[in-house]
């Protein structure tokens, strides 16, 4: 028997290419062997394992010693399916649902903000209740997922009485990070590749901890997949490909095979609306996603699917504005406004369109999606085209933005602050003042005001030049 050709993402991953020979192909065609998680090549997979054993110590003792829990999720879809994960699995161990909190952040903040810490301490204090003697609240659990890291202060004070940490954080991420907020307890994919989303991560960690979430919760780990890296990019199952083929792995290709892709897809684009509008009614998603059992509950909302087709109408809008290129011809920039989240659909939309023989970013601006009106919200693609690469010779979008930024002056970095440049190195953006941006875009990336000065040297899907293309409207 021979093995299969090898896929093309096969061919173009390092790890592929190591494996060119195809020993594991071999030895699991004979053995039927699985990849078992935490041993061998996946021994630090998906999080270092003394940080997986830790995690689940930290959900036990929540639900063990009845501590009031707050889940801290992000927006999206691998945030909110998260979240549940954890709430199903804190359930699932016996915590009432009364003292399991779910705490979304207001429109524009992040849980390194000011305004941020004030709302959480203060609901930590409002259910932590009493501790008896004096007015030391009661014990708390906080945690924090996909909420993206860097280093900082603690994210809720570790309040001590007796020598007892009465407020215990713990935060569950893979955006790429060397840094984590102190005193918090750490569980990161960002360090072990192929990287998973959180839904990921949560899931592999929670399923062993209650035996109903293996099944109940694959769904959930599927939609954060879905919503991060897109339908395609785990083949579940492949023995040739970067991805372990263990029994988790298998559970959740068998799920697709009921659940199937085009629900998934579906799910997770209604999840993402409401978190894009002006109201950024983030709740609305997650009642959604909380009363349902499967993909198509979801599918089945009409106030998500009438969120969404706003959002369509908006994304239509914006994607009408003509880029303007830096003098290196590395960067394409559109500016939008919009109130809408709707920059990083554009810039992926863009990024499906443009290629050009040295364009390694497409940059979108919003000055108007931020509440506060001196910020501005841009998102950052690599082209499509170039997802093909392998990994490492992607371009690094989070070092590009750095580069750029220590071209405006030696104070850029640092009065910028901590929301540039996050995220991840193929998709990556950042909120800034405005006065720092245009800074960004005259003297860092020299983007000539002519918009279609370098049109001749980038195409839209390949073929046409962007002049057809705008002239079709
Ligand atoms: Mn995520």
């Amino acid at each position: 028997m021979f093995p299969k050709s090898p896929t093309k993402r096969a061919l173009s991953s390092p790890t592929a290419m190591r494996n060119a020979k195809k020993p594991r192909l071999a030895a699991a065609a004979m053995a039927g062997a699985r990849d078992v998680l935490g041993e061998g090549r996946w021994k630090a997979w998906p999080a270092p394992s003394q940080n997986l054993k830790a995690a689940r110590v930290f959900m036990k003792e929540c639900a063990e010693l009845r501590l009031p829990t707050i889940i801290v999720p992000d927006k999206d879809a691998d945030g909110l399916s998260s979240g549940l994960i954890l709430y199903r699995t804190l359930r699932g161990l016996g915590l009432p649902p009364e003292l399991i909190h779910v705490h979304f952040l207001a429109k524009g903040a992040n849980v390194f903000s000011t305004s941020e810490r004030a709302r959480l301490e203060g609901l930590a204090k409002s259910i932590g209740g009493d501790s008896g003697m004096d007015d030391t609240p009661g014990e708390v659990r906080v945690i924090f997922v996909d909420q993206g890291s860097r280093g900082s202060p603690p994210l809720l004070q570790p309040i001590l009485k007796e020598g007892r940490i009465i407020v215990q954080t713990m935060v569950i991420d893979h955006h790429q990070s060397d840094d984590f907020p102190e005193a918090s307890q750490v569980l990161t994919a960002c360090k072990s590749p192929p990287i998973c989303t959180s839904s990921l991560l949560t899931y592999l960690m929670c399923y062993p901890l209650e035996r109903t979430i293996p099944e109940s919760c694959a769904w959930l780990a599927l939609l954060g997949i879905f919503g991060d890296l897109g339908p395609n990019e785990i083949n579940f199952g492949d023995v040739e490909g970067d991805w372990p083929v263990s029994e988790e792995m298998l559970r959740l290709r068998d799920t697709i095979k009921v659940v199937k892709k085009k629900a998934l897809s579906d799910a997770v684009s209604l999840l993402n609306a409401p978190r894009r509008t002006p109201a950024f009614n983030v709740w609305s998603a997650w009642d959604v996603l909380l009363g349902a059992d499967g993909p198509s509950m979801v599918t089945e909302s009409s106030e998500l699917r009438n969120l969404r087709s706003r959002i369509n109408e908006e994304v239509e809008r914006c994607s009408r504005a003509a880029p303007q290129f830096s003098k290196d011809g590395r960067v394409a920039l559109l500016r939008i406004d919009s109130q809408y989240q709707v920059h990083p659909v554009v810039a992926i939309r863009w990024a499906s369109r443009l290629k050009g023989k040295d364009l390694k970013m497409i940059m979108v601006v919003n000055p108007s999606h931020h509440p506060d009106p001196n910020l501005v919200s841009f998102s950052c693609r690599i082209p499509a085209n170039l997802r093909k690469l392998p990994e490492t010779a992607q371009p690094d979008l989070q070092r590009l933005l750095k580069e750029y930024g220590a071209k405006v002056d030696d104070g850029f970095l640092a009065r910028v602050g901590g929301d540039y440049a996050r995220g991840h190195k193929q998709a990556t953006g950042g909120i800034i003042p405005g006065v720092e941006f245009e800074l960004l875009v005259s003297q860092g990336m020299d983007v000539s005001t002519k918009a279609f000065s370098r049109f001749g040297e980038a195409s839209v899907d390949g073929q046409k030049k962007i002049k057809d293309f705008f002239s079709k409207g």
